[in-house]
């Protein structure tokens, strides 16, 4: 539970938060400010936040600062909070699992909410084979299991992985990722054996699906040949890189490749997983079936839990002992996962992100119409994307992305921005925002844009 300073009455988490935009200081206000200095004075500096506020609840389609300020939600902590912040199933599961039991460790003696969390992965992720899952903590740590286990089970070694990937902060996942800054500038040397191919991105390759995916082939043929090669690893979607959706036919045909040649073939769905895209997982959008899907975020409510799902033949090709973790799989995560899982399954939350994606894409479209700098619009589901350029060049616009989201958020709205150019703003709100709130914001990202 919050408590409120005594001064002033800030209203606790949850559905029974006001839903509504209220910045009554600058942002940050007097506290918020206060608390980032200390942040400054005790955190390390690379340790960096991008909204200054200082959080205190949150619900909804809010987050309320230490000032009383009330700011629209259009980022849901990354893609985490996709039931929405305190859900109501999720904070109940989590406060009866705490006075419960808190840790064992799963390795020393097991429980029954991990082996439900992976019963429900199995049954979810795309395709109807036979499946087994392990949990694990954070995303890059499932990223980092599932080239374990690709590994083990194919003896090879080489990973290839996209340009505009994210898949951690890791070593091996940084250096899986394909952007030195903020990222990996400065923290090598990273792990051998990852090569790195083009990706599709129609809007700046102008590629069918099947010339990327060719493109990218011939390159993995040429650089690594097929026998040396473990797994290929890609977001369906692509997130920090700039929410880029691949052009038709792309996935299909790396997949395709891979099956054809004994690769493991991974779905990163740490962002796209959980019906943030309209539909549970993103490779569903593209009718592909992965061999692993690692999952985190949105799969539990807000809770630290991460997972590798997939045939259990090559879940299976680990040792005794192989995987694992002290944290990996806690009781209390467990327990928020089912408890957001039921809600992404009975809630009608896949059907709340399609229509998000209706309202998302009408009014972002309407926008570009105006606005050329608005280059491209493009996203699925709650993960819609605005590219900003310069109209006459189509070079990315860098400045004007930061200038509009600082701008949006001095006026009570949370964006995020990403992209390889950091040119993209990214809309992915909580799916219990309402139709007003979510309305509002964009009201306030495009007086931002105007004003810039
Ligand atoms: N794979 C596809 O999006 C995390 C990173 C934010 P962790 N993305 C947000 C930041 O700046 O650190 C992510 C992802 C995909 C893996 C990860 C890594 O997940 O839970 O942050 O380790």
């Amino acid at each position: 539970m919050t408590t409120a300073p005594a001064t002033q009455t800030i209203p606790l988490g949850g559905p029974t938060l006001p839903q509504e935009r209220r910045v009554t200081t600058a942002i940050p206000g007097p506290r918020s400010q206060e608390i980032l200095d200390r942040k400054a004075s005790a955190v390390a500096a690379g340790v960096g936040h991008t909204v200054p506020i200082a959080a205190v609840a949150a619900g909804g389609g809010v987050v309320v600062d230490a000032d009383g300020n009330s700011l629209i939600d259009l980022g849901s902590g990354i893609a985490v909070t996709t039931v929405g912040v305190a859900h109501p199933k999720v904070v109940e599961a989590i406060a009866a699992q705490a006075a419960q039991l808190t840790h064992t460790c799963f390795m020393i003696s097991p429980y029954e909410s991990y082996v439900a969390v992976a019963e429900a992965l199995n049954r979810l992720t795309p395709g109807d084979h036979e499946k087994k899952s392990a949990l694990f903590n954070s995303g890059a740590e499932a990223v980092e299991n599932a080239v374990k286990i690709a590994r083990k089970h194919t003896g090879r070694q080489a990973v290839v992985a996209f340009d505009h990937a994210y898949h951690g902060r890791t070593n091996l996942t940084m250096g899986l990722t394909a952007k030195a800054m903020p990222y990996k500038s400065g923290f090598g040397p990273f792990a051998s054996e990852i090569y790195r191919v083009g990706a599709s991105y129609p809007f700046r390759d102008r590629l069918s699906g099947a010339d990327a995916a060719a493109k990218a082939i011939s390159s993995i043929e040429k650089q690594i040949g097929a026998d040396n090669l473990a797994a290929v690893i890609i977001e369906p979607i692509q997130g920090e890189g700039g929410f880029i959706v691949p052009a038709d036919g792309f996935l299909s045909a790396i997949a395709q490749w891979c099956r054809d040649n004994g690769v493991v073939f991974i779905a990163d769905e740490v962002q796209s997983g959980f019906a943030r895209t309209g539909a549970m997982f993103a490779s569903e959008l593209f009718g592909v079936v992965p061999d692993l899907v690692t999952t985190a975020k949105g799969i539990a409510g807000g809770m630290p839990l991460a997972a590798v799902t997939g045939r259990a033949d090559i879940m299976d090709s680990a040792h005794a002992g192989g995987l694992g973790g002290t944290y990996g799989g806690n009781p209390v995560a467990c327990a928020a996962a089912l408890a957001a899982i039921d809600a992404f399954e009975n809630d009608g939350l896949i059907e709340r992100a399609q229509q998000i994606e209706e309202l998302l894409l009408t009014r972002l479209r309407a926008m570009a119409e105006a606005d050329p700098r608005i280059g491209d619009v493009r996203g699925r589901g709650a993960m819609i994307a605005a590219e900003f350029v310069d109209p006459a060049t189509g070079a990315p616009d860098a400045a004007l992305t930061s200038a509009v989201a600082k701008a949006a958020i001095a006026d009570g709205v949370i964006v995020l921005t990403c992209g390889t150019y950091g040119n993209v703003i990214r809309f992915l709100p909580p799916l219990s925002i309402s139709d007003e709130l979510l309305s509002e914001g964009l009201d306030v990202v495009a007086s931002a844009l105007q004003a810039n």
